[in-house]
């Protein structure tokens, strides 16, 4: 039987998505991307998720496209293959309706450093690294690479990092702010399902919509950011978390959200 190359598992509200394919470093064939967008979908649609964890099996996270998948190297229309794989890999976590965790268990490379960074919140084990591995092929950051970077760690580190194609050890990544968090290896999961509980009680709507609204801002002049926010701020004033959270708040008891 062919072994899965995403597993996933669910505990309470947490979703954990599990890259599979560790022989060849998590790398994505068209049969992951096959199962991996399917699985994020299920996560989205499911109303009873309020938190998703992506990490990878073995001792790497993700070493980015499968130089070797035939379906997907070789005489193939590169420019094809970032429209139907990851366009609407990048966009869908970018627009989860629940807060994303990326626990990085080792090597992210390529599209598998900038999967990460399409997450809310990376968390690094020590010993894990990032490299934008494209310059040594030929290609330039892709999966958001190229608008994620410079946003995270301005136009010289991003350049930097993008030309070089240097190793990023995960201290580094936290020293510069391209990711949240670098913990023990052996923290790793622990650390993830813990930031995920607590993402859990929280408005998952208002989540979503904040980091709506950071994104779109960059774009905007500091007016426009305001619109944005008070457009926002009148939709989710109506909701039902916002009455819950005020509500809890003053009978000094924990806030039940269910909105998402
Ligand atoms: O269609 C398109 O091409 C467009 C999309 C592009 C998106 C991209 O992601 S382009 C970038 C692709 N990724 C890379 O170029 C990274 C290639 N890998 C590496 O540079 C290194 O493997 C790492 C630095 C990530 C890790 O190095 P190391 O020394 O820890 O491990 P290793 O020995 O190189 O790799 C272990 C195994 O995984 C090895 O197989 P083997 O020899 O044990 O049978 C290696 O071939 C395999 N592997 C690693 N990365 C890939 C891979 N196999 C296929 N594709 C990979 N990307």
């Amino acid at each position: 039987m062919t072994e899965p190359t995403v597993l996933v598992a669910t505990a309470g509200a947490v979703r954990t998505i599990t890259l599979n394919r560790p022989a060849a470093l998590n790398s994505f064939t068209a049969a992951m991307h096959g199962e991996l967008l399917p699985a994020l979908q299920q996560a989205a649609d499911d109303k009873a998720i309020r938190a998703l964890i992506i990490t990878g099996s073995g001792r790497g996270f993700c070493a980015g496209q499968d130089l070797m998948d035939p379906a997907m190297t070789g005489d193939v229309d590169v420019g094809a293959v970032i429209e139907r794989c990851y366009r609407p890999l990048a966009t869908r976590l970018r627009t989860m309706p629940v807060p994303v965790i990326a626990a990085v268990n080792g090597v992210a490379a390529g599209a598998g450093a900038n999967m990460a960074l399409c997450c809310d919140f990376v968390l690094a084990a020590r010993s894990a690294s990032f490299i934008q591995a494209f310059s040594k092929i030929g290609l330039v950051p892709d999966c958001g690479g190229s608008w994620l970077l410079p946003r995270l760690v301005g136009r010289a580190r991003a350049l930097g990092l993008a030309m070089s194609g240097d190793k990023l050890p995960a201290e580094e990544a936290e020293r510069i702010g391209l990711i949240w968090k670098c913990v023990d290896d052996a923290a790793l999961m622990d650390s993830a399902q813990a930031l995920a509980a607590k993402l859990c009680l929280m408005p998952s709507r208002a989540l979503a919509e904040t980091r709506r609204l950071l994104d779109s801002a960059m774009a905007m002049d500091f007016g426009d950011a305001i619109t944005q926010e008070a457009d926002t701020q009148r939709e989710l004033g109506r909701a039902g978390d916002f009455a819950e959270g005020v509500a809890a708040f003053f009978a000094k008891r924990p806030p039940v959200f269910r909105d998402r």
